[in-house]
């Protein structure tokens, strides 16, 4: 039947069978989440292009060794998708590098791997079986000596397939392979084999820059740290929270440009705008996220430490040691837990916080989410923040819990019933669509301080609550222009558009509002300074913000950076009173003359490359901390 004319040849038929069987285990097998049609297109057509650019390579080879290249192709890819869905049966993940030589994840998995696997996981291997019995029985007629212009159009074929499937991919999801996001999205996307490849990648890549740090690197380090970001002395807040519990409100992309603003005459965050009167407010504090989001923010608050300027440290350093705020507080005597309605592994979040030491990850299975309740990215703010509430007082105290809202997140998408103010009218619909939605999630925050009061939790514990990054970028300057009565978008006004609501709410004091320049880099010292846990032999950045004198800037991740006196972004300087541009390093500086901003300008390139230096070298391995 299978003769020259048919020219049905095995590596066709193979790519067939293994790419629909590929399918049939993404679709059904795999609990993976089609949000929209092209996910739909790609997560169909990706096992085909991948098994056909793998089985297409066999007929560079003779006959005989094509049979054997299939034959074993199609048996070890099967082996490694069934060894994921062991694993994904348990964790709802995807296997790494590190989990499969270092995590605790694949020891814990060990005993119990007998119950993981299922009779029927023998029908995984049909294709396998059936491409073995065609190899052996009609081997010489399904496999020839291919000539060259075939060879090299299949290949061409296949490099185009994969291409178009990368650029669908990036359609889908930009930035896909520098930013990570998820693994969830990355096998839906580029297909299980190539997230391998991938990880394989960034797993050796980290590795290398390992291997070549021995230390010596932190004297340096710590000697600038020493002189430049420890500052001596006590406030009278030390302490003030201790054995209180901390809870910690991760609010989705808020900026401080809506705090005390209106929107069609209407108050867009009244619930925020009172809580500015007791508690202790920060209004120029800026957040110093990149292309990890929120996980940056996380990031930054847990080790007063840069993120990195390309992809998420939360996935390219998630096996570093760290000091970790989690960490430290669990020495002093805290439970930590984080609450969060998402995909544990999103952010690569149940791994990073298996390292850092959080006790508890309440993912998206610890709530009950359905269509009613969710919008957008998922649970709603203020079913989230009901939800949680049993957790939340079932917890041991003292606790530090860090809640992260998702309702405020791009495209921010909201029912009718939930606005409770009307859309901004301007070119953007991102811009117009944003204050309904951060209403809501003010209005989720007021509803969870009722619950906290009601609980009586409280009394016993202060409330910190912070924006994570921006929510609207700079693509939609001409709808800010028109929203902040401004001509144009200036880059000065660009940077002060990056500073984020920060709130240190503590039950029974006044509070007062605080406008030294700050950054999430000092959210963690200054909590452990309110916690009256001692942190002087902590490796940080960032300076405790209660404190008279502090460090006298702030970085922001691109290199921008914000003083008492300037704004220094994308080459030029800028005072930071009037926003008047005082000189460009481009232009207006003449030679032998420098910009009144480059002092700084070297100190924080300094600073970042000894927050990258520490990361990429895993540094902190080499210090006692205690
Ligand atoms: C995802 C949530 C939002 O879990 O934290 O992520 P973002 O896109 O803002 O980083
Ligand atoms: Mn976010």
């Amino acid at each position: 039947m299978f003769n020259r004319e048919i020219n049905m040849r095995l590596y066709i038929i193979a790519s067939l069978l293994f790419g629909l069987k590929i399918y049939v285990v993404y679709r059904f097998l795999f609990n993976i989440t089609i949000e929209n049609p092209l996910q739909e297109i790609i997560l169909f057509i990706n096992p085909f292009v991948s098994a056909f650019f793998v089985f297409a390579l066999s007929i560079w080879m003779n006959e005989r060794r094509q049979l054997k290249f299939i034959k074993y192709i199609a048996l070890i890819g099967t082996i490694v998708i069934y060894f994921n869905l062991v694993f994904y049966r348990n964790f709802t993940d995807f296997i790494t590098i590190p989990v499969l030589f270092q995590g605790s994840n694949a020891a814990d998995l060990g005993g119990s791997i007998l119950g993981l696997v299922e009779i029927g996981d023998i029908l995984l291997f049909a294709d396998v079986f059936i491409i073995w019995i065609l190899a052996n029985k009609f081997g010489n007629h399904i496999t020839v000596a291919y000539g060259k212009k075939t060879k090299l159009f299949a290949l061409t074929l296949s490099i185009g397939f994969l291409l178009g499937n990368y650029v669908l991919a990036e359609i889908e999801r930009p930035q896909l392979l520098q930013r990570t996001f998820d693994r969830e999205y990355l096998v839906k996307n580029i297909g299980i084999f190539n997230y391998h490849i991938y990880d394989a990648v960034l797993h050796s890549k980290s590795k290398a820059q390992r291997v070549f740090a021995d230390g010596n690197e932190l004297a340096e380090i710590t000697e600038y740290m020493e002189e430049e970001t420890t500052i001596e002395g006590e406030s009278d807040l030390f302490g003030i929270a201790e054995d209180k519990n901390v809870i910690f409100l991760s609010l989705e992309s808020i900026q401080s440009f809506v705090i005390n603003n209106t929107v069609n005459g209407e108050e867009v965050t009244p619930f925020l705008n009172d809580l500015i009167d007791n508690s202790y407010y920060f209004d120029n504090f800026y957040h110093q996220t990149e292309q990890g989001k929120t996980s940056d923010s996380e990031f930054l608050v847990e080790n007063s430490l840069y993120p990195l300027s390309r992809g998420a440290v939360y996935f390219t350093h998630a096996s570093n040691d760290y000091n970790s705020l989690p960490e430290i507080l669990g020495e002093n005597g805290y439970t930590s837990s984080v609450l969060h309605a998402n995909n544990k592994s999103f952010w690569n979040r149940d791994v990073m916080y298996d390292n850092i030491g959080y006790d508890e990850f309440y993912d998206i299975a610890s709530y009950e989410v359905n269509d009613e309740n969710s919008v957008g990215w998922g649970l709603k703010d203020k079913d989230f923040f009901k939800q949680s509430m049993k957790y939340l007082q079932g917890m041991e105290q003292p606790f530090y819990s860090k809640f992260i809202t998702l309702t405020n997140h791009y495209p921010f998408d909201l029912g009718e019933e939930d606005a409770s103010i009307e859309p901004y009218n301007s070119n953007s619909k991102t811009l117009n669509q944003f204050f309904p939605t951060v209403r809501y999630t003010d209005e989720a925050v007021r509803d969870f301080f009722e619950d906290l009061k009601e609980s009586g939790l409280y009394e016993d514990s202060i409330i910190v609550l912070m924006g994570d990054h921006y929510g609207i970028s700079d693509f939609h300057n001409k709808a800010m222009s028109q929203y902040l009565d401004k001509d144009e978008i200036t880059d000065f006004d660009q940077i002060q558009l990056q500073r984020v609501p920060f709130f240190v709410h503590i039950p029974g004091h006044e509070g007062e509002t605080i406008s030294k320049i700050s950054g999430q880099i000092d959210v963690k010292p200054t909590l452990l300074h309110l916690m009256g846990i001692e942190s002087e032999n902590d490796l940080t950045f960032g300076t405790n913000l209660f404190l008279e004198e502090r460090k006298d800037f702030i970085a922001l991740r691109n290199g921008s950076f914000i003083t008492n006196d300037y704004v220094y972004t994308k080459n030029q300087c800028f005072d930071r009173e009037s926003g008047e541009l005082i000189d460009s390093t481009n232009e207006l500086v003449g030679e032998g003359e420098s910009s009144v901003c480059q002092p700084m300008k070297e100190k924080v390139e300094k600073e970042l490359d000894y927050s990258d230096q520490i990361v990429y070298g895993d540094l902190f391995r080499f210090y006692d901390f205690e």
